[in-house]
């Protein structure tokens, strides 16, 4: 009996070999060059795309928390353009642009990445304006962008852009994370966070700090320093501000996993989007930044226009508190454009390096003069 039940347990699983193991899938990008295994710096294997279909567990705390803030931002943005004092508009892009540094400068590619290192009198800067972007302390929010790259697509990834744009995009914090994240983030390295104590300070009092930056201080500024009333304050200074900008962080993980040219890896779904460049202060090179993540500018040289965050950098590095920033060579990178990118690598004009010849050959000239 204990015999034909085994042979009948066989064969199930041999007619549904994907519950046999439903979470397979091991490494599926590249977080440091050290997780590269070919010469031009990408995984061995092709990655892939898995999602399981275990049932969500629903946050209502998030859920309404989240649908209060949505609602209170539009009346925000109504405040913004037709009510606030000007001061407090421009305070409002001050603070977006000072937290939205925190997040990819510091969060990003500072802690999460490693791909530059900087000096305390940084650190301390770029710690205060990760404290106003509010997305949980720099460690915690490194920590899950550390498995958003290793395990890119799967159930490892928190906001695993498999299960689609709602999900990806906000979906992921209305629910409890996926156990297999929670299995394979035990293998996470996070030693070098922990060591900084400017990072283990803000985790320890983040209750404390958190409220205060995000939300009080904006507030309490405005009334006090130009006469601006509570409710605006609140509203534009606080609300609105704070959700303009993680819509915008969100927008990396849904649009840019989902929407523009692939000229580095056709094989990922992480895409160039510049719109999203463009208000991410340079973090919508999303198929460059998938491809090589360790690289302190998230995009190739000649990308400057929309990539403040770099201009920011490469300010902190000639006044020495940023330094020994890694890059990737322009070698490398045109080996994987030519070996893995899907044919749409940018050429700036004619002459440019990546021009081929049979193009330069075809193409109609009109009173041509080579000097
Ligand atoms: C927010 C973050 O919005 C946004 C991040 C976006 C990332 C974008 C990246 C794109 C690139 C950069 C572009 C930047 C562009 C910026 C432009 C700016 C202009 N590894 O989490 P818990 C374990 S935050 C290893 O509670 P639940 C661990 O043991 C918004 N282990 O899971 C942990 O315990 P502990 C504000 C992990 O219970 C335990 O699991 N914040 C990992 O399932 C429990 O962890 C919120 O709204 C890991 N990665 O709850 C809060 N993760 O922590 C939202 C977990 O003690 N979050 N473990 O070590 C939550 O409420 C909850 O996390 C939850 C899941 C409900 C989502
Ligand atoms: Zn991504
Ligand atoms: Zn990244």
């Amino acid at each position: 009996m204990d015999f034909l039940s085994e042979i009948d347990n066989c064969s199930e699983r041999l007619r549904k070999p994907e519950k046999m193991a439903p979470n397979v899938t091991e490494e599926n990008g590249v977080l440091f060059e050290s997780d590269a295994a070919t010469p031009d710096l990408a995984l061995a294997r092709t990655p892939v795309e898995q999602a399981d279909d275990s049932p969500r567990v629903y946050v209502w705390r998030n859920i309404i928390l989240f649908a209060y803030l949505h609602l209170a931002a539009i009346y925000g943005g109504y405040l913004f353009l037709f009510s606030a004092k000007w001061q407090t508009d421009v305070f409002a892009y001050f603070l977006y642009v000072a937290s939205g540094l925190g997040i990819t400068a510091g969060a990003h590619r500072l802690w999460a990445h490693k791909s530059y290192k900087a000096k305390w009198p940084l650190r301390l800067i770029l710690t205060t304006f990760n404290t106003i972007a509010f997305q949980d302390s720099a460690i915690d929010w490194a920590r899950d962008h550390r498995m958003h790259h290793k395990y890119s697509e799967t159930d490892a990834d928190p906001h695993n852009a498999t299960r689609g744009f709602f999900f990806s995009h906000i979906g992921w914090l209305l629910v409890r994370k996926h156990p297999e994240l929670k299995r394979k983030g035990k293998g996470l390295d996070l030693s070098d966070l922990y060591s900084d104590p400017i990072l283990r300070f803000q985790k320890k009092y983040y209750m404390i700090l958190m409220p205060l930056a995000c939300f009080v201080l904006p507030t309490v500024i405005p009334v006090y320093m130009w006469k601006e009333t509570w409710s605006n304050a609140f509203f534009v200074a606080a609300l609105f501000r704070y959700t303009f900008i993680l819509n915008v962080t969100w927008l990396v993980n849904s649009a840019a996993h989902k929407w523009g040219d692939k000229p580095y890896d056709k094989s990922i779904k992480p895409s160039e989007n510049m719109s999203v460049s463009l208000f991410a202060f340079g973090e919508g090179f999303h198929n460059y930044h998938h491809t090589f993540p360790w690289d302190y500018k998230t995009a190739e040289l000649g990308n400057h226009r929309l990539n403040f965050t770099t201009k920011f950098i490469n300010f902190f590095a000639k006044i020495g508190w940023a330094y020994d920033m890694k890059t990737v060579s322009e070698e490398i990178v045109q080996q994987r454009v030519k070996r893995t990118g899907d044919g749409s690598h940018h050429l700036w004009g004619w002459g440019d390096k990546d021009h081929a010849q049979e193009e330069i050959n075809a193409a109609i000239r009109i009173n041509p003069k080579d000097d």
